[in-house]
């Protein structure tokens, strides 16, 4: 299926891994729809003579408080993918998160993990992960600073041509895969427990460390201001969890 934004037509790897992301989310268990404020659902406008538009759409499920898949168009060039599925601070589950920067000039970024929101991942998550057999990718990306967030699977690449492309989105499927087994062997602890404590604090770090991409803030802030900027991404990429009591 093909999909655009304003009529424009949409990167391939963009349309694919969104088809993706989506045919996984619908996979897991208890899925529903999260009401997306009205203000953020779909944004388009113009700036500079450019078309900028990004729709969103948000979920939860057994075992995650929020999934949030973010396409968005921004001037001609900038295409972006941008996915994070947030743990319920309960379970021992990791954050999943998938991003992809297109331009004119191809993709230049792709990135996929399941991050941690303790010292370490879960058993249910890096057993599984560790077994996985990781496509030859040419272009193997440097992390930035903030990137300590990440787990030691995290695949952070360029791809070179189509059939990159196509191992990066079965490799998004894996890891999605990886999730829904372990949401399914994972039972809740209480709310008030030292474990859900710990990994609403890890939550809270991840977010933190994911606003410390300038990158991020800086395209927003050129198609939407900076005081617009900065209320999307505290209240729609990385807000925090909510207080556990
Ligand atoms: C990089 N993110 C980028 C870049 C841009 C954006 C323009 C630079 C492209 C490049 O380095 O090739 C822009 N990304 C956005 C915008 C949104 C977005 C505007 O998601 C949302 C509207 N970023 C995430 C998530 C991850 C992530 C969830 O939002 C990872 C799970 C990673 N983006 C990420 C990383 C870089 C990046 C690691 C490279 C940063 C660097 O090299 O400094």
């Amino acid at each position: 299926m093909s999909e655009s934004t304003n009529g424009l037509e949409l990167h391939p790897l963009v349309t694919s891994l969104a088809e993706q992301i989506r045919t996984c989310r619908t996979a897991l268990p208890d899925l529903s729809p999260l009401a997306v404020d009205p203000a953020f659902e779909e944004i388009s406008g113009m700036l500079d003579g450019e078309t900028l538009f990004i729709r969103n759409e948000l979920h939860q499920c057994l075992g995650l408080r929020k999934l949030h898949l973010e396409i968005a168009r921004l001037g001609m060039g900038l295409q972006i993918l941008h996915c994070v599925f947030f743990p319920d601070p309960r379970f021992d589950l990791p954050v999943f998160g998938a991003d992809i920067v297109a331009s004119k000039a191809g993709i230049s970024a792709a990135i996929v993990d399941l991050s941690p929101v303790c010292n370490a991942l879960p058993e249910a998550v890096s057993q599984p992960l560790s077994a996985l057999q990781l496509p030859p990718f040419q272009q193997v990306r440097d992390l930035p600073a903030w990137g300590t967030i990440f787990s030691p699977y995290v695949k952070f690449i360029r791809p070179v041509d189509q059939q990159e492309e196509t191992w990066f989105v079965d490799l998004v499927a894996d890891y999605l895969n990886i999730l829904r087994q372990a949401i399914l062997a994972t039972a809740p602890d209480a709310l008030d427990s030292l474990p859900t404590i710990d990994r609403h604090q890890g939550q809270l770090s991840y977010c933190r460390q994911q606003k410390r991409n300038d990158k991020t803030r800086r395209v927003l802030e050129k198609a939407f201001g900076s005081a617009w900027a900065d209320r999307y991404i505290e209240d729609m990429l990385f807000d925090d969890p909510p207080p556990l009591l």
